[in-house]
């Protein structure tokens, strides 16, 4: 943040507007393909107070883009405004032509980014694009910000794999679960919920065969509303245990459910499954071990941006262990669960190296915290 070379500086109406257009980026997380979900505040300051005269998010399926939209709202507001965009404007011809020249061709006097594109169609080509038709341009506003908003997008183009959250419920005793007895409730109906809407927000969730066999889980997103946005759920089941009268299988014509396996085409339990719905990635696996950073990069190909690691202890850790995972969200139940249990392989007393806690929340008598890997 702070002075560009064309000698002007960042405002705190600025940062003010920069912080709107992340908030309205989140609206379609998740939703726009391939493509970051950015945002575009066009404003106007008159000197008797600030005004937004246009407004985009990138379209469900990833275009139009955000500028495009925000200008087509702007209409002739446009000129002599400033656009406040949370990712580098872009410079190559896709369906429309670079939102860089839109820009330029909309008549604003100053654009406001917050992350560089590191697309290598675009990273500093579209700075350079507005710079050269006179516009001002300030970058690196609340960079870190959208950069968390965009953890997606930026993951899979910089590492060339999904962004990866693992997720852990932990009791007060540190424990995930039971040896045996099914599913526990270690939190309550509030995280229930959030947890539900990080599915609804990641492209895949993925348990080991462990979770499926001890619990039976559905892995959708039950919030009324948002009932269509169950992610595809993903299964480590080198051996094919997955038994087919399972939920996940049940429902397997509904939302898709991808069983990853080193068992051949012709195995018959995979027959009975693929005629089930079941849908099996191609996997890499030595000494029948799948290779998670294979199976990953496989993903990314396939458009998997975000995947949510759900369970159980022994995924979480193979996951930590080979350095995979970008974000933990680590949510904390109030109460003891005894007997005999499964130790989380986080909890806040013991949070792997590497990572550093960006957010707190409560919900009811449940605790939240999020922790991100620093590179
Ligand atoms: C923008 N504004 O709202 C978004 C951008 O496949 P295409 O042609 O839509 O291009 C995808 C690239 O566009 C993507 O990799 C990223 O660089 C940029 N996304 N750019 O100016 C937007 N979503
Ligand atoms: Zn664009």
């Amino acid at each position: 943040m702070g002075s560009e070379p064309d000698g002007t500086s960042v405002t705190t109406l600025d940062r003010r507007m920069m912080a709107a257009a992340i908030r309205l980026s989140k609206r379609n997380t998740g939703r726009t393909a391939s493509n970051p979900s950015v945002a575009t505040l066009i404003v106007r300051d008159e000197g008797n107070g600030a005004a937004i005269v246009g407004r985009g998010v990138t379209a469900l399926g990833g275009r139009p883009h955000a500028e495009t939209v925000a200008l087509d709202e702007a209409g002739e507001a446009a000129r002599g405004a400033t656009a406040y965009v949370t990712l580098e404007p872009c410079a190559h011809h896709g369906r429309t032509p670079p939102c860089a020249r839109a820009l330029v061709e909309a008549g604003v006097s100053r654009v406001v980014v917050a992350a560089t594109d590191p697309d290598p169609r675009v990273s500093g080509r579209g700075y350079a694009i507005l710079r050269e038709a006179g516009i001002t341009v300030e970058t690196g506003v609340l960079a870190e910000d959208a950069a968390h908003a965009m953890a997606d997008y930026l993951t899979q183009r910089v590492h060339h794999r999904p962004h990866v959250t693992l997720k852990l419920a932990v009791s007060a005793d540190g424990a995930i679960g039971r040896r045996t007895g099914g599913q526990v409730a270690v939190t309550g109906a509030l995280v229930r919920a959030q947890v539900h809407l990080l599915r609804a927000r990641s492209h895949a969730v993925l348990v080991g065969i462990g979770t499926v066999l001890a619990d039976d889980p559905e892995l959708t997103c039950r919030i009324e509303g948002l009932k269509d946005r169950s992610p595809i759920r993903v299964v480590l089941d080198r051996r094919l245990r997955t038994p087919p009268s399972s939920k996940l299988v049940r429902d397997a014509g509904r939302v898709p459910l991808w069983l990853a396996s080193t068992r051949p085409a012709e195995d018959p339990a995979r027959r009975v499954l693929a005629a089930a719905g079941v849908r099996f990635p191609a996997v890499v696996g030595s000494n029948d071990a799948i290779a998670l950073p294979e199976l990953l990069e496989d993903f990314a190909a396939a458009g998997i941006q975000a995947v949510m690691v759900e369970g159980g202890a022994e995924t979480a850790r193979s996951f930590l262990a080979e350095d995979l995972v970008d974000r933990i969200a680590l949510y904390t139940g109030a109460k003891n669960i005894g007997g005999d249990t499964v130790t989380s392989p986080v909890t806040m007393e013991a949070v792997p190296e590497g990572f550093v806690q960006t957010r707190f929340m409560r919900y009811g008598g449940d605790e939240y915290r999020e922790y991100e890997r620093i590179r």
